[in-house]
């Protein structure tokens, strides 16, 4: 989803809409239920000092034995069940190229622009207006922010894979990398062309793009398209996969179908690949034209449905099968391995599933390993399967309950595990591993953020647990919202979310910068200028509604490097954690503690988690022989951390917001 300038009126429409959307409203509702539930047992809890509880009763019920389950098999590729995700926002993850910045040219309306618009520099305090920025409005969110441009590149991607590489990261999700002249690209000029300012030459690039027609047989492969292939071929060399952003509800102004009928008007062949409400009357001296748009944004000219609304209209569709035939096998031979590794698209539930399911058929036929990611805000598990996707994001399954117990504190540990299971029970199992598992995006606050502004108060919306709602996540619309730095006990809360991200069943995925320290708001403030080591950063001390604030030195967390790069180092060197089956073993919803378990092929490895405030000792039966051993900490020593054995039983003393990480070997020594 795309949220860019959006008024907090038309936000609560939207959620409203997506709501109303979905398949399982009465299912949200229960959740609402569940967590009120929840929290009387908590009082009840408090008042009895219940002890920990054995929960052995839940388990994932077994969905396989269904036909949609064997299906669903041919969408999901084996690779993404080990794959960890890094999502890349391409304007602001590194500038590798100087000399192909954008100019004030390349915006979209740049007439309306100041004449001293600059690329703002990399390094600058976030919250300081340009003088240009100040001619547009004083107001930080009003219009400047949204016209600046930082000149991150391709080039700076291939700088830096060493540097994913040794992350642990083996799969990246690029923003759109599409030729569109916003700063987010969700407004495609062209889809078969890599924006020419991410490229080496974007004026020798613009003037070949500006030869060609609709006909694919036109098609030039410009210098930025070159680079990119470069940039996939790369990622493949180093075992890494890649998938880019998918936009086929709606293009831009420029998109070249769109121009055609701006300016032809009904004599265009395209007049009927978009909803055009009025064409404009030549007679009078205004513009009459009017088509239907993305959520009312005039920029985001919608595609056309067929006429029974199941399908996109022939046009628009056969253009998006030629460009995904371009990014699968660019150079035609019949093998995919010059071509992207799947897709991750965009507002999945405002394109008709007939298209879908064809389209990602088209998919498996060019590369049957293909992995294709949908966004969607609540169960999707019926889009999913009439779709033919391999997974979707996982606000739904993952996201929000992640923020209600770690972050929020408000979904007990029992409920937090069985809102899990339920979740994940929710698709066939070949489907729960192909799941993307984010706690943030380019479409939400920063997870250090998230924190810093934990929802004390009743909910707005209990079943999203505010996740995402637009009175809780920027200073924007609601003037209580902090943009400080996490503080130190926030940060060790962020360490156990992205613990609980590497250890749990489905995909991680790392949203750009939240391993180097990055905080924001969310949007446009969850998109600022990657922090990397080697560059010295003006401190953030400005803010947006101009309230009070102590500057915040900006400089790469190493510290919180280290740990993601252990956790994902955990993931990718534990099979069973990639693989292995999910279930709840102990919750202690007064002590705030919740323990699962993972197995696959007689691997177990055990996760504790104690989000409250006291040292939490964790008995466990032990059985003859076994032995556990700690493999892995949240915080950055294991040395409060106890494991002992007496009387056949296992003790561990897990310290407050602290996680243990335990291996069991059933095998004496
Ligand atoms: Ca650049
Ligand atoms: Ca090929
Ligand atoms: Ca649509
Ligand atoms: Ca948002």
């Amino acid at each position: 989803m795309l949220v860019w300038g959006l008024p907090m009126l038309a936000f609560s429409v939207l959620v409203g809409c997506q709501q109303q959307e979905s398949p399982l409203v009465s299912d949200a509702s229960s959740t609402a239920q569940t967590v009120s539930v929840a929290e009387e047992n908590r009082d009840a809890a408090n008042a009895t000092e219940v002890t920990a509880v054995q929960v052995a009763n839940i388990a994932v019920p077994n969905t396989n034995e269904s036909e949609v389950a064997k299906a669903a098999e041919r969408f999901v590729p084996a690779w993404v069940t080990e794959a960890v995700f890094y999502q890349i926002f391409p304007d602001r993850f590194r500038n590798g190229d100087p000399e192909n910045d954008p100019t004030r040219e390349s915006l979209e309306d740049f007439a309306g622009v100041p004449l001293a618009w600059r690329i703002t520099p990399w390094t600058s305090d976030w919250y300081s207006q340009a003088d240009w920025e100040r001619e547009l409005s004083d107001n930080f969110y009003e219009r400047g922010v949204f016209q600046r441009r930082y000149g991150g590149d391709l080039q700076g991607v291939l700088d830096k894979l060493d540097y994913l590489q040794e992350l642990g990261i083996n799969a990246i999700y690029f923003n759109p990398v599409f030729y569109g002249k916003s700063l987010h690209k969700y407004d495609g000029s062209s889809m078969h062309h890599i924006d020419p300012y991410f490229g080496p030459d974007p004026d020798g690039d613009l003037k070949l793009i500006a030869a060609e027609t609709s006909d694919p047989k036109t098609w030039q492969w410009t210098a930025a398209d070159k680079l990119f292939l470069e940039l996939v071929a790369e990622i493949h060399k180093r075992g890494m996969r890649v998938i880019i952003d998918g936009v086929f509800n709606h293009t831009g102004r420029d998109f070249f179908a769109f121009a055609d009928l701006r300016e032809k008007q009904e004599k265009s062949p395209y007049k009927d690949w978009y909803i055009v409400q009025y064409f404009d009357n030549p007679e009078t001296p205004h513009n009459e034209f009017r088509y239907k748009s993305w959520w009312g944004f005039e920029t985001l000219p919608e595609f056309a449905d067929t006429v029974a609304q199941d399908d996109l209209h022939p046009g628009p569709k056969q253009y998006v099968f030629d460009i995904t035939r371009r990014w699968m096998d660019p150079n035609g031979d019949g093998d995919p391995s010059d071509g992207v590794d799947g897709w991750r698209l965009d507002v999945a539930n405002e394109v008709p599933m007939g298209f879908w399911d064809d389209w990602n058929e088209l998919v498996r036929e060019l590369n049957p390993e293909a992995y294709t990611v949908g966004e969607f805000w609540d169960n999707a598990r019926d889009n999913l399967i009439a779709g033919n996707f391999s997974g979707t994001m996982n606000y739904h399954g993952f996201a929000y309950l992640v923020k209600g117990f770690l972050i929020d504190g408000t979904l007990t540990p029992h409920d937090f595990g069985q809102e899990l299971v339920k979740r994940l029970a929710e698709y066939p199992r070949v489907m729960q591993h192909a799941m993307q598992n984010l706690i943030d995006s380019h479409d939400t606050e920063r997870v250090g953020s998230m924190i810093v502004n934990a929802v004390g108060k009743p909910y707005l919306q209990p079943e999203r647990f505010d996740y995402d709602v637009s009175e809780r996540v920027s200073p924007r619309y609601v003037n209580d919202y902090s943009v400080r730095e996490p503080n130190d006990r926030e940060r060790q809360i962020q360490q156990l979310v992205a613990l609980m991200q590497m250890t749990f069943l489905g995909a991680p995925m790392v949203y750009y910068g939240d391993e180097t320290g990055m905080w924001g708001a969310d949007d446009p403030c969850n998109r600022m200028a990657m922090i990397w080591d080697d560059l010295q950063y003006d401190p953030q001390a400005g803010d947006p509604l101009s309230r009070e604030r102590e500057p915040d030195d900006v400089e790469f967390n190493a510290n919180l490097h280290d740990f993601y790069r252990r956790m994902i180092h955990l993931r990718r060197e534990h099979p069973v954690l990639s693989h292995g089956s999910f279930k709840p073993l102990t919750s202690d919803d007064d002590a705030m503690f919740f323990a699962f378990e993972r197995e696959w092929q007689g691997d177990r490895i055990l996760v504790a988690i104690n989000r409250g405030d006291a040292t939490f000792s964790w008995e466990l039966p032990s059985k003859n022989g076994e032995k556990l051993s700690l493999i892995e900490v949240a915080s950055d020593s294991s040395a409060d951390v106890d494991i002992l054995k007496r009387d056949g039983v296992h003790v561990i003393k897990v310290p407050p917001l602290e996680a243990v990480v335990l291996a069991e070997q059933t095998h004496p020594e």
